[in-house]
């Protein structure tokens, strides 16, 4: 990308879409091109093709979706098969309509089979039956991935897709009906030492395993591939370690500073067992991540209490 492209930025205000843009304007790029969902609701698809008839960007960054945890995907399925099929269609097919040189598409690593053969490659996606408690959105990021290669195939469209393992850090959602795990647990930890709680409840039984991205590094590695891949093979984005779920409250624990007992509340689902992506065909393009989950977990506790009113 030429610093001075026309850069457009769908989800500026989500987590991972504001890492993007943090990322870009350090970088330099000069034409970014942001819309709040005021001022264009990508579900609605006649104000979509207009505002790329009227903009043209050059390259699209494609970070909206209607997102949440385990409680919020299993509770909503309809709302994020719909909004997540809606947004994905409209930017994509306006992007390659009205010109747009390369788009990059965010799916997820909840689109593999829920026993998929650990550490998780690209090339098991459709292999085996999904975790049901997020099944409506894996579809639609599915659907995603497949409308991105059909476009690349048929029509020759450069989009280029990423499945980014959990994510977490600044601009994340600390609401406790709708968040992931880690905002969760630092806001669960930090509220229970504020008021001398003698535990602090975490769901499901604590053996999961889940893999943790800072979104700084998402941010790192989806502007690396933009300048560098080309390739209709979707690029799992990870780590490539994992942790428990109670190792990951213990954690928690030690950053927020609490002292109490935690227990887990067994009557919640546990989700996925494993979800651990290989990211041999990452690394071997020579991208590493930077940030340590701890490192991470503190900066990010650190933006929370600067940000605490605004994020609760
Ligand atoms: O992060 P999370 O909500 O989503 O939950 P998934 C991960 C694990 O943490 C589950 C446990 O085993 C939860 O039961 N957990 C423990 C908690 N305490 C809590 C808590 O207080 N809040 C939450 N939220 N979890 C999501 C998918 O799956 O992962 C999405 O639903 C998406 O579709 C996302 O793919 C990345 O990792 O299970």
């Amino acid at each position: 990308m030429d610093k001075d492209a026309l850069v457009f930025v769908a989800g500026h205000r989500g987590l991972v879409g504001s890492a993007l843009v943090r990322r870009l304007e350090r970088d330099g790029y000069q034409k970014l091109v942001t819309r709040s969902r005021q001022e264009l609701d990508l579900t609605d698809q006649l104000a979509v093709d207009r505002f790329f008839r009227e903009t043209h960007p050059d390259y699209v960054f494609l970070a909206a979706a209607r997102v949440g945890g385990i409680l919020a995907n299993d509770s909503f399925p309809a709302d994020f098969i719909r909004d997540n099929l809606l947004i994905q269609t409209n930017v994509i097919d306006a992007a390659y309509r009205n010109g747009t040189r390369k788009l990059l598409f965010l799916g997820s690593s909840c689109i593999y089979p829920r026993l998929a053969e650990q550490p998780i490659r690209e090339d098991c996606l459709l292999t085996g039956p999904l975790e049901k408690t997020n099944e409506a959105y894996a579809v639609a990021k599915i659907a995603g991935v497949k409308m991105c290669e059909a476009y690349r195939r048929q029509y020759g469209f450069n989009a280029i897709t990423l499945q980014p393992t959990n994510l977490y850090g600044p601009n994340d959602n600390f609401d406790l009906n709708s968040s992931h795990v880690l905002p969760a647990l630092l806001r669960k930890f930090h509220e229970a030492r504020q008021q001398s709680n003698p535990q602090v409840v975490v769901w499901g039984t604590g053996k999961p395993r889940r893999e943790f991205l800072h979104v700084d590094d998402l941010a790192d590695a989806a502007l690396f591939l933009m300048n560098s891949y080309d390739a209709a093979e979707m690029v799992n984005v990870g780590t490539g370690e994992d942790l428990t779920i109670g190792e990951l409250a213990n954690l928690a624990r030690e950053v927020t500073g609490y002292s109490g007992e935690i227990v887990y509340d067994t009557s919640r689902p546990d989700g996925t067992p494993r979800k651990l992506l290989d990211v041999s065909r990452l690394f071997g393009l020579g991208w590493r991540p930077k940030i340590g989950l701890r490192e991470g977990m503190q900066s990010t506790y650190e933006w929370f209490l600067a940000n605490e009113t605004a994020a609760v």
